[in-house]
C-alpha cells in the first residue's frame, strides 16, 4: 500500500499535471500523470514505472486499474480498464470517470510482483492534481506525452504473407498540431502510413507521407481508413505475439510500444490493395 497523506489540493493551471512519485510496497517507484481525453471525463494516463534501487525501466508489468470516489463510499466507480504496455516502463489507459472531484485511483499489480498502489487525484474541468505530498526537485516533464497511442493492435498474417496492417488511435493533448512523421517496426523492413482513397468506385491504398492529430484531439486508424502498412514481415504474426512499434513525431517524441497480434474477421488485408499502384522498394508477393 502506497502512504498518500492529503495535504493539499494543489491546483495548478496547466493541462498536463505531472504527479509526484510515490514509492511502491514493493521494488519500484510509480509515477502517473493524467490529462483529459476529450469532451466527456474521460482520462489518459500513463504511468511510469522504474526500479527503486538502479532507476531502471520496469519492463512487461502487469496491473489493474480501477477507480473510485473515496467521498461517496463505493457509489462512483470507474470500471476497469486495460493496460497498455509502451515500452521504457511506460503503460498507458484510458479511464472514464462520471464526475469531477477527488478520485482515488488504484493500481493492482500482478507483475513483476503482487503489489497495489493507490493515488488520489482531483479532476476538474481542464485541470488534474494530485492529492498528497509533493516531492520537490523532480524535474516535471510536461511535454513527454503530448499523443498517446490508444488501442493498438496488428492484424494476424497467413503464412507466407508479406504484409500486415496497424491500427491504433493517436490522442493529441497538446494545444497545437502534431504531426506522426514515422513507424518502425521489428518484424517489418518498411512500415508506412497508408490511407485508402475511393479511385475509380475502387477502394485503394495510397501511401501517405505522414498522420496529423489536430490539436486536443484524435486521428484514429482503421480498417478501411488510415492504417500503418508492415511491408516485408520477416515472421508470420500470429495472434497472442506482441511485435514492437516505434513512433516519431514531428514534436520530438519517440515512443516504443508492444502491440498485441490480433485475428480480425471481415474484410481482408489486401483487398483493395491496388499493386501497380503501389511502388515499394522491395518485393512483395
Ligand atoms: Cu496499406
Amino acid at each position: 500500500m502506497a502512504i498518500v497523506r492529503k495535504v493539499s489540493v494543489l491546483l495548478l493551471a496547466v493541462f498536463l499535471m505531472p504527479v509526484t512519485p510515490i514509492a511502491a510496497a514493493g521494488q519500484k517507484v510509480v509515477v502517473m500523470e493524467c490529462a483529459a481525453a476529450g469532451e466527456k471525463q474521460d482520462y489518459d494516463c500513463v504511468v511510469e514505472l522504474s526500479d527503486k534501487e538502479s532507476g531502471a525501466a520496469v519492463l512487461h508489468a502487469e496491473f489493474r486499474v480501477r477507480a473510485e470516489m473515496p467521498s461517496m463510499a463505493g457509489a462512483h466507480r470507474a470500471e476497469p480498464v486495460v493496460v497498455q504496455e509502451y515500452g521504457q516502463g511506460r503503460y498507458g489507459f484510458r479511464i472514464a470517470l462520471k464526475k469531477y472531484g477527488e478520485w482515488a485511483i488504484t493500481l493492482d499489480f500482478s507483475k513483476p510482483e503482487r503489489d497495489r498502489v493507490v493515488k488520489n487525484m482531483m479532476f476538474s474541468e481542464g485541470h488534474v492534481s494530485l492529492l498528497g505530498r509533493h516531492v520537490q526537485g523532480r524535474k516535471h516533464k510536461k511535454h513527454s506525452i503530448a499523443v498517446m497511442v490508444h488501442d493498438a493492435y496488428v492484424r494476424a498474417t497467413a503464412p507466407g504473407q508479406r504484409n500486415a496492417a496497424a491500427y491504433f488511435v493517436l490522442r493529441n493533448n497538446a494545444k497545437s498540431d502534431v504531426r506522426l512523421v514515422s513507424v518502425k517496426s521489428d518484424v517489418a523492413e518498411v512500415a508506412e502510413p497508408h490511407s485508402h482513397v475511393m479511385d475509380e468506385g475502387m477502394m485503394k491504398m495510397r501511401r501517405v507521407e505522414y498522420i496529423d492529430i489536430p490539436a486536443e484531439g484524435e486521428t484514429v486508424l482503421q480498417p478501411g481508413g488510415l492504417h500503418i502498412m508492415l511491408m516485408g514481415l520477416v515472421k508470420q504474426l500470429q495472434p497472442g505475439e506482441y511485435v514492437s512499434l516505434e513512433f516519431q513525431f514531428d514534436n520530438g517524441q519517440k515512443q516504443t510500444m508492444r502491440v498485441p497480434v490480433k485475428m480480425i474477421v471481415g474484410m481482408s488485408m489486401t483487398s483493395g490493395h491496388d499493386k501497380k499502384k503501389h511502388k515499394h522498394k522491395h518485393k512483395h508477393d
